[in-house]
């Protein structure tokens, strides 16, 4: 397989050809905002980083358009923050810290003005240890931090400013896909979207599908890039705003890259999916083979060269035979471990276990219930 960082270079790089068109017409963007998530893990590859800092030398360092970003619930607010301090003064706006929130990036053009506010995706905790209150939900977070907000955005407001706001959160109503790591463990992720409603614009990070939540001032652009089967059919794009003086003359717009290749959901068995003419878009194979064929991914792959995932989906599963009248554990009692262990995989695989595979498991099984019973006096 091709590496993706490669067709993600690619997508950046139509990115910044669309904003050269833009400035060759004369509307030279002002700033480039990205709600997170920046990286796809807390400690990225080098790579990854080192196309970020090419990315961002495009865009401030060639072309004069400042960038502000947040960190998502992927990254390393602290890591994608390293010298936010002293970055400020050359275009790069990073809201790594509570702090950053009540710093927004003033931009000014001919009449018009506005304050670009970012809130860094943080845990609830640690927005609470923040305003010292106990905090347990994302919504709870967020209603203090604009509660803090709010003297500064009426002095916006006073002044003509229009406000924007970066936030990485799942605000209720919108769609998700299968490719966002959940915002939290317990508690509830939620947002509501009411808080929101003050700003001119919301520019929303997470959710991967492009979509307004709400108003068309409350949008998520999405993913440049699909990173899941439920991505599959998903335009990738990103939202152009100009705000004016006047608040009717704002324009919100979504442009869809045109993609050269798609990502498809191939469903099959692993052999016929191995006939299937070559294809050149993203595939990601749902094998419907009992079990998963040997270097599945290596083989397939042979076809698809821009395979991105292989799993298995067993076409009919038979329900199990119990209607589930007694515990587990009771009808586990009355059965050897390996009869146990024989009906899981009949569950999982279909086949079952060979008569030679269930020998092999009564042996293994009773030589380390042995061993045990050494280990415990
Ligand atoms: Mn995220």
């Amino acid at each position: 397989m091709k590496p993706l960082i490669d067709d993600q270079e690619a997508v950046l790089a139509r990115l910044l050809a669309d904003i050269d068109i833009q400035i060759a017409n004369g509307q030279r963007p002002d700033t480039l905002l990205l709600a997170g998530d920046v990286f796809d893990r807390s400690i990225p590859p080098e790579d990854a980083v080192r196309r970020l800092d090419r990315f961002l030398d495009e865009a401030i360092g060639k072309r004069g358009i400042s960038v502000a970003m947040i960190p998502g619930n992927h990254d390393s607010a602290t890591r994608v923050g390293a010298n936010a301090t002293l970055l400020k003064k050359s275009g790069l706006r990073v809201f790594s810290s509570p702090e950053s929130v009540y710093e927004p990036l003033l931009i000014t053009s001919g009449s018009s003005s506005a304050a670009i506010y970012g809130v860094p995706y943080l845990e609830p905790a640690e927005w609470g240890f923040h305003f010292k209150q106990t905090l347990t939900s994302h919504d709870a977070a967020l209603a203090a931090i604009l509660e803090s907000l709010k003297p500064q955005l009426a002095a916006d407001r006073t002044a003509g400013r229009r406000t924007v706001l970066l936030l990485h959160a799942f605000v209720a109503g919108g769609q998700a896909s299968e490719s966002e790591r959940p915002l939290s463990i317990g508690g509830s992720e939620l947002v509501s979207a009411e808080r929101l409603h003050d700003f001119d614009y919301v520019a929303l990070g997470h959710l991967h599908r492009p979509q307004r939540v709400t108003s068309d001032r409350i949008r998520y652009s999405g993913s440049l890039f699909p990173y899941s089967a439920s991505e599959a059919g998903s335009e990738k794009g990103y939202v152009t705003i100009e705000l004016h003086r006047e608040r009717e003359s704002d324009r919100i717009e979504f442009a869809a890259f045109e993609t050269e290749r798609s990502l498809r959901v191939l469903s099959g068995s692993f052999t016929d999916l191995l006939k299937t003419p070559p294809l050149n878009d993203y595939v990601i194979a749902e094998l419907t083979d009992s079990i998963l064929p040997f270097e599945a991914f290596r083989r397939l792959a042979t076809v698809f060269p821009h395979l991105l995932h292989v799993g298995r989906r067993p076409t009919e599963l038979p329900t199990p035979e119990t209607d589930q009248p007694r515990t587990l554990r009771a009808r586990r009692e009355e059965r050897a471990d390996h009869e146990v262990i024989g009906d899981f995989l009949k569950e999982a695989t279909v086949d079952g276990c060979s008569d030679e595979e269930r020998e092999w498991l009564i042996g293994e099984l009773s030589q380390f219930l042995n061993k045990e019973k050494e280990r415990v006096p």
